[in-house]
Formats: structure tokens, sequence, C-alpha cells
């Protein structure tokens, strides 16, 4: 027993200490979320209508008012749809619909009614370089006339340095989100180069947060940081397509599409390291080991992911009169798994969750409607869910 007496450790101290241990990769194992799996198909009545026919790739969704809808087409386009109509908004920005790229989210300032603010993310491409492209945001406002909808006043929110302008086709991000304190949420995926995630110099695998008019809010958790992007929130995020701030508990959820396996579901939190590549539940696509790790310190755990993968596209909170057991929760929409999903929550906890709608096609978007139901986004149309 020299060792011991040298460290004036006891055999009493020794079994302390491994007990120790034991509690504690106990409760680290109790905190690991486990995939989700098994989950039930909802079983009542409901309606299903196609809402909006002869779209082309709809990409996002956002209600100007009960019954009329702003639809973004991949290929580029703005329209202002309506159940049988479908106008094209002339004079939106010029996009790269190259891969995964394209014009990517809309969405209505949230004091839309009386500011007319109507954002936009896309895959822009950079001009002297035309084979490279990233994520941008704008705002403008719609014009009407007798003859034509019209897109004014444009103003850039956020642009990349053109030397983080990237060739790839893969990961723009890029859903739209605000809280109550005038900040906008957006996210820009990996861009298929996954250890950028983890350097804040480059804007890629990123949650980003500025003000609705693009400046840098003072409170974000790297503005006194020299040499990187001040408008990044959190990074280590592969390739996120939803995010949404809970109007009632202002939590904000995002969800990321994961590699093979390990879509996840997070609580964004300011300056936070969400991991990606060190840790995943995901492998590669060919099978083979990504990470060995699933969870290191100084990284945060998904609330829940699914394994296998749905590639989880958006999100939105369920808040209306026609299903009121869904009030609060989440909807999420799935491409590869063909699925909208309500998902209960509370505060910062994943609880449960159910299948709405399945196989009907590659679910882009999902929204809560001005009038209750839940409109989905297909590949070639919209669709309304009502009971
Ligand atoms: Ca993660």
């Amino acid at each position: 027993m020299q060792i011991f007496d040298n460290l004036r450790l006891t055999p009493y101290h020794l079994f302390f200490l491994f007990v120790s241990l034991l509690y504690s990769f106990n409760v680290k194992a109790k905190d690991l979320p486990s995939p989700v799996n098994k989950v039930p198909i909802y079983s009542q009545q409901l309606v299903i209508e196609e809402w909006t026919a002869g779209l082309d790739e709809p990409w996002g969704l956002s209600f100007i008012s009960d019954g009329v809808a702003l639809v973004t087409e991949k290929k580029g386009n703005l329209l202002v749809i309506t159940r049988d109509s479908k106008k094209k908004v002339i004079g939106v920005p010029s996009v790269t619909n190259k891969g995964q790229g394209g014009l990517l989210d809309v969405a209505l300032d949230p004091n839309y009614s009386l500011n007319g603010w109507v954002y936009l993310s896309f895959s822009d491409m950079d001009k002297n370089n035309p084979e490279k492209s990233m994520t941008k945001i704008v705002r403008g406002k719609l014009s009407y006339s007798s003859k034509s909808i019209t897109w004014e006043n444009e103003e850039v929110l956020f642009q990349a340095n053109p030397k983080d302008y990237m060739n790839t086709g893969f990961h723009f991000g890029s859903r739209i989100a605000f809280d109550n304190n005038d900040h906008l949420y957006f996210g820009i995926g990996d861009r298929g180069v996954m250890d950028m995630a983890q350097s804040i110099n480059v804007p890629n695998g990123k949650i980003h947060r500025i003000k609705t008019d693009g400046s840098i809010p003072e409170g974000n958790p790297f503005v006194n940081t020299f040499n990187v992007y001040p408008s990044i929130f959190t990074y280590g995020n592969r390739n996120p397509q939803g995010i949404i701030v809970h109007p009632d508990s202002n939590v904000i959820w995002q969800t990321e599409h994961g590699p093979k396996g390990g879509d996840e579901l997070n609580v964004i939190k300011s300056g936070l390291n969400y991991g990606w590549p060190k840790i995943s539940y995901g492998i590669n696509y060919n099978g083979s080991v990504l990470t060995e790790f699933v969870d290191l310190p100084g990284m945060e755990q998904p609330e829940s992911y699914w394994t296998p993968s749905i590639a989880v596209s958006s999100l939105d909170v369920y808040v209306g009169k026609m299903f009121p057991e869904w009030n609060g929760h989440l909807l999420v929409s799935a491409l590869a798994d063909q699925s909208v999903r309500v998902v209960s929550v509370s505060d910062e906890n994943y609880l449960s969750e159910i299948v709405l709608i399945k196989d009907l096609g590659r679910v882009r978007d999902v929204t809560s409607g001005p009038d209750g139901a839940i409109y989905a986004l297909l590949p070639t149309k919209m669709i309304r869910i009502s009971r």
C-alpha cells in the first residue's frame, strides 16, 4: 500500500472515490436522451385537402391573413396564394438554385400589420465567383397595384464576407424566427464541410441572431471576440432547417438534420456549442463511424433525436381552436419520413410525439394557420389539415 501512503489515500478514501465516480456516471447516463421510436399515429378522423396545387418545390410558407399566404418556390419565386389563385411577386432577389440552395424561407415581421416587412432567406451568388454562394437574409415590402405585386424597399440584413461564400450545394439552413425583443434568428448549415461548424470565424454551421433591421444585438455572445461573425448565437449546428421561439415560454426550439441517424431537436441558448461534428448520434452515409462520441464536456445534448433519421425539416408551434389539445405543441415536418408530427414539450423538455400525417409526400414546411387548421408544403402542393 506504498502508493496509497504517498498519496495520503486510505482504502476508505478510494472506496468513497469509486462510489462518487459510479454515481456521476449514473447521473450522466440519465441525462442523455434516448432515440424517438414507436411513435403512435393519430387515429382520429382528419380532413386533408389540397389547398393549392401546381407548386414547384415550395420551401417556405407564411400566412398574411386568413386565407392568404406567401409561399416561396426554391427556383426563385415568391407567390401570394389563396385557395384557388397564385400571383407571382415581381422583383424579388435572384437566387442560386443549385443543390439544396435557392429561394428558401419567407417570414413576416411580428408587427407586420403595422410595418409590412417581409423577410426572405436564400442562397446568394458571389457575383465575382458565380459558382460560389452563401445564405443571405433580406427584408422588403409588397406593393400592390391593379396589375401586379412588386417587391420594394429591400434592405440587406445579413450577408457573409465574399471569402466565406462556398461552391458546395449543401446545407444552407435557413428558417427565420423572431422573439419579442426585436431579434431575428436564422441558421446556416455547415455547407457540407463539417469541421467548419466548430469555428466561429466562419458563418456556416451556426445559428445567428440579428435585430430585425440587421444590426447586431449588444448581448450577442461573441460581439467582443476578435475576427468573428458577431451575429453568431450558437455553433456546432449541422443543418438547422427549423427554428421557432415558443410564444408561451420564449424557449427557442430548433430542428437539425443529422447525418445517417441523429436528427436533432434542440433548445438553443446563447453562446453554446451544439457539438457537430465532434458529437453525434448519427453515422456517415456510407455506414462508417463519424465520431465515437455522443457526449463530450462543453457540448450540448439534443432534447431528443430521431434515429433512423426522419430528415427533419421545419418547425412551428400550434396555436388555434381547431385542435385545442395541441395548443403550445410543436409541429415538426419531415422529408424522408414524409410526415408531420405533433410534439409535446414542457418548458425546455421533450415529452412525447404523435404522427399526424404520413406518406403523402416529402413535407418541407408546416405551419399553424390563422383558422386553426394546419398547413403543410408537399413537393407540388400545399395541403390543409383539419378535423
Ligand atoms: Ca448536436
